[in-house]
Order: C-alpha cells, then structure tokens, then sequence
C-alpha cells in the first residue's frame, strides 16, 4: 500500500518527543485569565535568570504598533482588562486585531508590554499576588522542563491568546515581510554523521539561508510539513506560506541520521540535532529530531519536526 500523510506520520516511532510541553499547555489552559497572566509573568521573569530575549528586529513591532500605543495611552484598570481579555479569547476589537498577527508578532507585541510592566508604563502583576495552587503547581511543572521546551509552552501561551482566529471569517493575515535570502557567500552548509542524501542537506542549508524558494523546490505537491505538537501542514503552497510567515532567521544544527529505504521505493530518514531561534539565539538550543520520508524521486513527501524529551533522544535513531 503506497503511503499516505497519516501512514507517513508513524515512521520512526521510537522518537520520544516532549509530551510534557502539551501537557503542561494543557494545565496552564484551565487557569484563569488573571492567574494565566500572572503565571507568565513569574515563569518569564525566573526564565530570564538564565536565559535572555535577544531585542526583536524592528519589523516585528511596527505591526503591533498602534495597538500598543493605543494600550500605552489606557489607565492601569483598562490595561489589565485588555490583558485579561487576550488571555480570555474575549471578542472585542484589540483581541481580534490580536488574532490577526503572525506568531513573531504576538511574541514582539508582549515583548513591549513586559519591558513597560517593568517600567511602570503598563500595569504590573500587583505586588504580592497570590498564583492559585493549580497556577503554582503548573509554575512547578516547568521549571522541571528543559529550557527548549520552557520556551516552547510560552510561546504557545502567546500564539493561542486573542480572538479565535477561525472565528474571523475573511481577513488579512499580518505578517512580517519576508527577508532576502542570504548571499551565495554568506551560507553554511551543514554536515550530518551518517547521511548524504542531497535533499535532506539541501533541506538544512536552505531553510538556514532563508531561501524559501529554493526550499520548497524540494517538496513533492502533495507533501505535509508537521511542526512540533501540531497538525501536519498540506500542500506546497500552504508550507510556502508557513516557512515565509515562521520560519524566518532559524539556525538548524543536525548532527547525526540515519536512512534506510521504506515501502514503494520511498526513502526514510532521521536526523537529531540542535535549533536555535532567533528569539534567543545561542542561548538556548533546542533539541531537535526531523523524521523525512523522501519519495522515489528524491522529494521530501512528509517531514515531522519533533521536540525530543531529553538531550539522550539524540541519540535515539532506532526505528
Ligand atoms: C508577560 C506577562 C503577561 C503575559 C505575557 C507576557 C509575555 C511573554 C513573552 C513571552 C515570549 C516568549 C518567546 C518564545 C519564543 C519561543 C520560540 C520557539 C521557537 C521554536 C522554533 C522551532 C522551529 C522548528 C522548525 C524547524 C524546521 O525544520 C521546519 C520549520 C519549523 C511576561 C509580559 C504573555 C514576552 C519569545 C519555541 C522549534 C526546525 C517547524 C519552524
Ligand atoms: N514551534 C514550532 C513553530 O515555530 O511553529
Ligand atoms: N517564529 C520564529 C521563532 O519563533 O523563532
């Protein structure tokens, strides 16, 4: 039997991924909006001991701008109901301008509004709040995850925040504008222990470039891309839009595969290795695994990008 999307989604099932990044989502959803915010705050605040937000690129923020001059200009009670309302997916007209921004964006957008909690310009967390006991156990919770995936549950604590974007009907997606891939002279080509296949390196080298171009190029039509803890993406067209929208500036660092053939004259391929965002840069590197299954032609049909549970999946390459 030929593979399908759902059929090439199971290769390489021994590949532990971090559950305890949905799970710990999962928890921190059930809380209130004012302990959601509250949480974020002392879970970015403890972060930041350690790790630290490298500035967002200007771009991101002139997008978010009116809004938050808008938010600048409110009293401390209108703010803190304005944070309340992102946090409860309220419809109001900022939560739906909210829904319409690109990943990058909502992250720039609270970027801003911490630094002006910090300054007092915003309204903070009030002195001496009290998280409920679920809040603290989910605080608990992630501090027990490594800092990739600490990162990660903020992140998706932000992106799900706002209007439900599926409740919008037609609107204009906003997005950063795609940056110029980077000169012939300036790429990097990685290497991988134990693989040569041209496409998976061309696969790296390309998306560390940000030539999307080229990239999708190495995608058969009816290929899927499945990011981390999400549905798989469909469609060259759709992963085009995907990697212009959120991929931009990642440095992907794979260091060891292993391919084999599969069913149909396809091929299977995993790598393991290490991704930084450009949010943190060097700081934090996350670990990584990319499961290809390559079609007889050599173009990419399925790709999943997993956060492993531990460093030790790694070295995890068994079928
Ligand atoms: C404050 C309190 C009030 C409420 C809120 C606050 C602000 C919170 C802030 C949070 C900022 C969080 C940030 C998180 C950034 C995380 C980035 C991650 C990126 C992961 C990327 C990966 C890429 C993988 C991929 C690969 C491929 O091969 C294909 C593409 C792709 C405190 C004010 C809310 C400010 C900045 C986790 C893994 C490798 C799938 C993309
Ligand atoms: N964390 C996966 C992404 O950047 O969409
Ligand atoms: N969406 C790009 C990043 O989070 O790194």
């Amino acid at each position: 039997m030929p593979f399908t999307i759902d059929s090439a989604r199971g290769i390489f099932p021994k590949t532990l991924s971090a559950d305890a990044v949905p799970a710990t989502i999962a928890r921190f959803n059930q809380l209130s909006a004012e302990d959601q915010l509250a949480w974020t705050w002392f879970a970015y605040l403890e972060m930041g001991k350690t790790i630290t937000v490298a500035a967002p690129g200007a771009a991101s923020m002139q997008f978010a701008e009116a809004t938050l001059n808008q938010i600048r200009q409110m009293t401390f009670s209108e703010q803190t109901q304005v944070m309340c309302d992102l946090a409860n997916h309220a419809d109001t007209p900022i939560c739906r301008t909210y829904a319409t921004w690109s990943a990058n964006i909502k992250l720039g957008f609270w970027y801003q509004l911490g630094q002006w909690m910090d300054q007092g310009i915003v309204a903070p967390i009030p002195a001496g709040y009290q998280l409920s006991a679920n809040a603290s156990a989910v605080l608990q919770a992630v501090r027990e995850l490594d800092q990739g995936q600490q990162i990660t549950v903020l992140r998706s604590a932000v992106v799900d925040m706002g209007f439900d974007p599926s409740k919008l009907g037609d609107y204009k997606r906003v997005t950063e504008p795609v940056v110029a891939p980077k000169e012939v002279s300036q790429r990097t080509q990685v290497t991988i222990e134990g693989i040569d296949n041209p496409t998976v390196l061309s696969y790296m080298d390309n998306l560390n470039a940000n030539d999307f171009g080229a990239l999708i190029d190495l995608f058969a039509p009816d290929a899927a891309l499945q990011p981390p803890f999400q549905k798989p993406i469909v469609g060259r067209d759709a992963i085009l839009r995907f990697f212009n929208e959120e991929c931009q500036n990642l440095k992907l660092m794979p260091e060891r595969g292993v391919a084999e053939p599969a069913e149909d004259g396809y091929t299977q391929v995993k790598v393991t290795g290490k991704v930084q965002t450009p949010w943190f840069g060097a700081a934090v590197g996350m670990n990584m695994a990319w499961r290809f299954l390559l079609n007889p032609k050599g173009k990419i049909f399925f790709v999943a990008i997993d956060l492993l549970a531990s460093p030790k999946e790694l070295l995890n390459l068994v079928r």
